[in-house]
């Protein structure tokens, strides 16, 4: 975003002997020496545990009506203004190329164990999982065949005291394994950046080996992050204009072409901008589209819709998020953000090209504090999600920075805690997971907002279609009402036939405001440092009788909560996994987040099935614990992993913040 490249990075002495935490930091230019660094790191007061609550808004007044009917065709050829088919992948996570260390792994054999069960939990219910390795670091970041200290990724010590630039990062193909063998466990399939800080000095070895490693799986090379924010970031002339970039992406088209060692050339992604400075338009208006259409698998913007850079980075006026909360607690919330997009997603498909929102969150700059972190932020994020499929984007990855943010879609706890705490889960993964089930693993599903209760902004609503039938309905209230009065019931009334009964889910929490405890379908990942990855709880799935002689269904939707309707069990049963696919922490130490994952094992592996309590996988809990009561086997692996892992991460942890 507009801000991060005007930022200092700055770190503190390292004291990697005794595996203790390195507390990073970001301040402004002009203070990045001397008293203003603070511990951004530190226990709990780090913005990614922040305990703010404010307040719910008010009802607004008058009050939406209570009461009202969605009439619905149950087959997709009567419906006007259906989206294109998308797929369960619609939403997935950007992850900042220097921080995969603490949410990935340390190499191909240590995975974070929660990553895994996040994305599985993903994968089972959609099918795949979609996730970006990049940001800002990705500018200036090379493969190397090795680094000297073993690591598989690390800060370039000789860039690192220029305290203007965003420290570079190199990295091995040990990467890209790690890559590979969380794909295998969980089904991820990854977007990388190749580095464009200079095109006439390519680094073209992330798409060469990246292509070599993950196959099919690298689903898209981004060239060029933001391009738009180059010439106020510095990294080119003032006089940087479309028609440069324009001219950039075709030398690295032309080195591409030219390259035998990456066979696949259609993967790239462009042009990102963050509609700060260009507007999509002035890049279409080069004639980016056809002029590299053959290498283009997509085209991507990135967008937030705010930023909370004076707070964070006294860059700008201070926002006070009560103030800021109502506007993230609405329908028109959404369609506003995508609105300067809908010429761009129309033109994209009209190229046969599927356009991305390929980086975003509630607020650049960390996100605030009482929203980013609130339930409110899980209707926002899936509504908004929801809104760009509607409008034929074909997929939106939320951002996850480091400790020092309020957004992130999941937390690993700071390097000196992962002994004895677990990750932290924000209410933006509870909408990606949410949205898998919304559309489902066929890859046939169209969604419509339905403009529910007159266009009511408080109640939206979506109708989605599976394989050209009705199969789900999602309803929205975004108001808090404890007392009751402001839950509202949706009439679902199909004229061609109601089902006798349907199936709903909830997502839900006592008020908008609520940090902690939110379910779906009953289930939670529970409050901070409280989830290996895992749903907790019994599963609660409601079941409402329709009327079949009026062929109506009655919905209730309590203030606040989000309701997923269910037309039939196939469409409840693809999305509702039986046996969920987990990696069992060990139990080594109390809660360890590290698994010992043998590359021989998943070299091997078909999948998924047959690890889970493999031998060498020292992942479940009965073979850890006798292992940690004195046997030989996983448990010296697994503690070792967690003491180079705390060590690890201790000296490599960049400061990364949107
Ligand atoms: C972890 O490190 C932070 C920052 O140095 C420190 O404030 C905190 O007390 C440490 N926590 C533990 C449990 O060692
Ligand atoms: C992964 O990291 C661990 C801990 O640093 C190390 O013991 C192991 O050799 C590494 N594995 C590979 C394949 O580099
Ligand atoms: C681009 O990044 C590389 C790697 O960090 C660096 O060596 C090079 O000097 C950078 N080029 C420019 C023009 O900044
Ligand atoms: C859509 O974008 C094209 C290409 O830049 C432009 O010519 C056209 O005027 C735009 N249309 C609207 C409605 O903005
Ligand atoms: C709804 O959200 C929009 C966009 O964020 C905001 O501008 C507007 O004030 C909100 N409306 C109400 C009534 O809260
Ligand atoms: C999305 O694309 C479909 C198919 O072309 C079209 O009918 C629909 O109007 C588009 N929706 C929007 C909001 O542009
Ligand atoms: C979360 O749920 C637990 C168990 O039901 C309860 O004890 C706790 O008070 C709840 N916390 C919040 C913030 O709602
Ligand atoms: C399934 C898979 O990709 N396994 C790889 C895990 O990483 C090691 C490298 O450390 C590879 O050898 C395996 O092929």
């Amino acid at each position: 975003m507009r801000f991060i490249l005007t930022l200092a990075f700055c770190f503190s002495s390292l004291s990697v002997a005794h595996a203790s935490v390195t507390v990073y930091n970001q301040v402004p230019i002009g203070q990045a020496t001397g008293t203003a660094q603070s511990a951004a790191a530190a226990y709990s007061g780090s913005a990614a545990y922040d305990s703010t609550v404010l307040n719910a808004p008010p009802i607004p007044n008058p009050a939406p009506p209570n009461q009202f009917t969605l009439q619905l065709q149950s087959s997709s050829n009567a419906v006007q203004g259906l989206s294109i088919m998308q797929s369960g992948s619609f939403l997935g996570f950007s992850i900042e190329t220097s921080v995969v260390n603490q949410i990935l792994g340390i190499n191909s054999s240590f995975l974070q164990v929660p990553f895994l069960n996040l994305m599985a939990n993903i994968k089972q219910r959609a099918g795949s999982v979609h996730v970006r390795v990049g940001g800002n670091t990705q500018e200036t970041a090379t493969l190397v065949d090795s680094i000297p200290d073993g690591k598989a990724i690390e800060k370039d010590k000789g860039l690192a005291t220029n305290p203007t630039q965003t420290p570079a990062l190199i990295f091995t193909r040990e990467i890209l394994y790690m890559l590979a063998n969380i794909t295998s466990l969980a089904g991820v399939q990854w977007y990388l950046g190749v580095p464009f800080n200079d095109t006439s000095n390519l680094r073209l070895g992330i798409a060469e080996a990246g292509q070599a490693i993950l196959g099919d799986n690298l689903i898209g090379l981004q060239c060029g992050n933001e391009p738009d924010l180059y010439a106020s970031h510095n990294n080119r002339p003032a006089t940087y204009s479309p028609y440069d970039y324009f001219g950039e992406f075709g030398v690295l088209v032309q080195a591409i072409n030219n390259n035998q060692n990456i066979p696949v050339k259609n993967k790239l992604i462009g042009p990102s901008v963050a509609s700060g400075d260009w507007t999509p338009e002035m890049v279409w208006d080069t004639g980016f589209i056809p002029a590299y259409s053959n290498s283009l698998s997509a085209l991507a913007v990135e967008h937030y819709p705010d930023n909370n850079c004076g707070a964070a980075f006294q860059l700008g006026a201070i926002k006070d998020p009560q103030t800021q909360f109502p506007n993230y607690l609405n329908h028109t919330a959404g369609k506003l953000l995508i609105a300067p997009y809908l010429n761009s997603t129309a033109i994209a498909q009209a190229a046969g090209k599927p356009f991305l929102m390929f980086e975003t969150n509630t607020a650049s700059c960390g996100g605030f504090p009482g929203i980013s972190n609130a339930f409110g932020s899980a209707l926002w994020g899936l509504d908004y999600g929801l809104q760009m499929a509607h409008s034929n984007f074909s997929g939106a990855l939320f951002h996850v920075g480091g400790q020092s943010v309020y957004y992130n879609p999941f937390t690993a706890p700071p390097t000196n805690q992962s002994a004895f705490h677990q990750w932290t889960i924000g209410p933006l993964y509870y909408s990606t997971l949410v949205s898998a089930e919304v559309f489902g693993p066929s890859n046939t599903a169209q969604i419509i907002d339905l403009n529910a209760n007159d266009d009511n902004m408080f109640t939206p609503a979506y109708a989605l279609y599976e394989g050209g039938n009705l199969a789900r309905v999602a309803l929205f209230n975004y108001m808090t009402d404890p007392s009751g009065a402001n839950t509202y019931t949706a009439t679902i009334s199909i004229p061609s036939g109601a089902p006798s009964q349907v199936k709903v889910k909830y997502l839900q929490a006592a008020s908008v405001a609520q940090r902690t405890n939110i379910t779906w379908a009953g289930q939670t990942f529970g409050g901070n440092f409280e989830s290996d990855g895992r749903l907790q709880g019994s599963l609660d799935v409601q079941t409402v009788a329709c009327d079949t002689t009026a062929n109506t269904c009655q919905i209730k939707v309590p203030a606040p909560s989000f309701a997923l309707v269910f037309l039939n069990d196939d469409v409840l049963s693809e999305v509702t996994p039986q046996n969920p696919l987990t990696f069992a922490t060990t139990a080594v130490t109390k809660k360890v987040n590290t698994a010992t994952v043998d590359a021989a094992v998943l070299a091997t592996s078909n999948g998924h099935s047959g690890l889970e309590g493999g031998p060498r996988m020292g992942t479940s809990k009965t073979t850890a614990a006798s292992n940690a009561a004195g046997s030989v086997g996983n448990a010296r692996p697994a503690m070792n992993a967690l003491v180079v892992m705390a060590m690890t991460l201790g000296a490599l942890m960049v400061g990364t913040q949107r």
